[in-house]
């Protein structure tokens, strides 16, 4: 078989947008492009900065691994919820926000609608079969009129996408290796969360999924 067949046997990468509602709206595919760096980036965060599973001001260890980089780092602890600019396991600053997220959320925000989103926060969050991230609003960030982009990298979640009511119905959105999901407007205090992974293996990143949020946090 020739190189052209072997291309023309596999799948399309999948590159459409899929509006979720006024605000915000899911890019299949685009972060696949910046595959390779994007990988880089994270294996040099995680060595500075080890996933680490954080105590919810209830008392609570939760499921999902957490990281961050960039000059602010999302911190959950007996006292609450916060950014920091300090690593309190290193008592170090976060690694630096890698250019390739920056530059992938910014293009990602402006194909959205939102253009000039300059991020200075990446929360990294590692889920493995079985982890869940309850619904929850994200309402930390100084001010939430700047966007929220985040880029879904291994095994598949399924996204629960709610309303400005916790008790509002949610859509159940699949999110792949690669999906952009931008957020921001009049979707950016929504509810959402993430339903418990099923077990599953991606050829690359293994038995996990990788989730970026990229914020203008301070
Ligand atoms: C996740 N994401 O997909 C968790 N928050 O693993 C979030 O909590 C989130 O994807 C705000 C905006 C987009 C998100
Ligand atoms: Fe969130």
């Amino acid at each position: 078989m020739s190189t052209a067949d072997l291309f023309a046997a596999a799948p399309a990468p999948v590159r459409r947008d899929e509006p979720l509602c006024a605000g915000a709206v899911v890019l299949r595919g685009f972060a696949l492009a910046d595959e390779a760096p994007l990988l880089q980036a994270l294996d040099a965060i995680v060595a500075q900065a080890p996933f680490r599973h954080l105590i919810t001001p209830g008392g609570f260890r939760m499921s999902v691994g957490m990281t961050n980089a960039g000059p602010l780092g999302w911190v959950s602890d007996r006292r609450g919820y916060r950014y920091d600019p300090i690593d309190p396991y290193s008592d170090q600053p976060w690694p630096p926000m890698p250019p390739v997220f920056r530059q992938l959320a910014g293009a990602a925000a402006a194909h959205a609608g939102f253009a000039g989103f300059v991020p200075d926060a990446c929360l990294v969050n590692r889920y493995e079969a079985g982890t869940r991230l309850s619904l929850h609003q994200d309402r930390d960030e100084r001010d939430l009129g700047h966007p929220i982009v985040s880029v879904s990298l291994g095994i598949p979640a399924v996204f629960l996408f709610g309303g400005l009511q916790r008790s509002d119905r949610q859509l159940r959105v699949p999110l792949a290796h690669g999906d952009v999901v931008v957020w921001g407007g009049p979707a950016r205090l929504r509810h959402h969360g993430v339903l418990p992974l099923k077990p599953n293996h991606h050829g690359v990143l293994g038995d996990c999924r990788i989730n970026l949020t990229l914020r203008r946090a301070g």
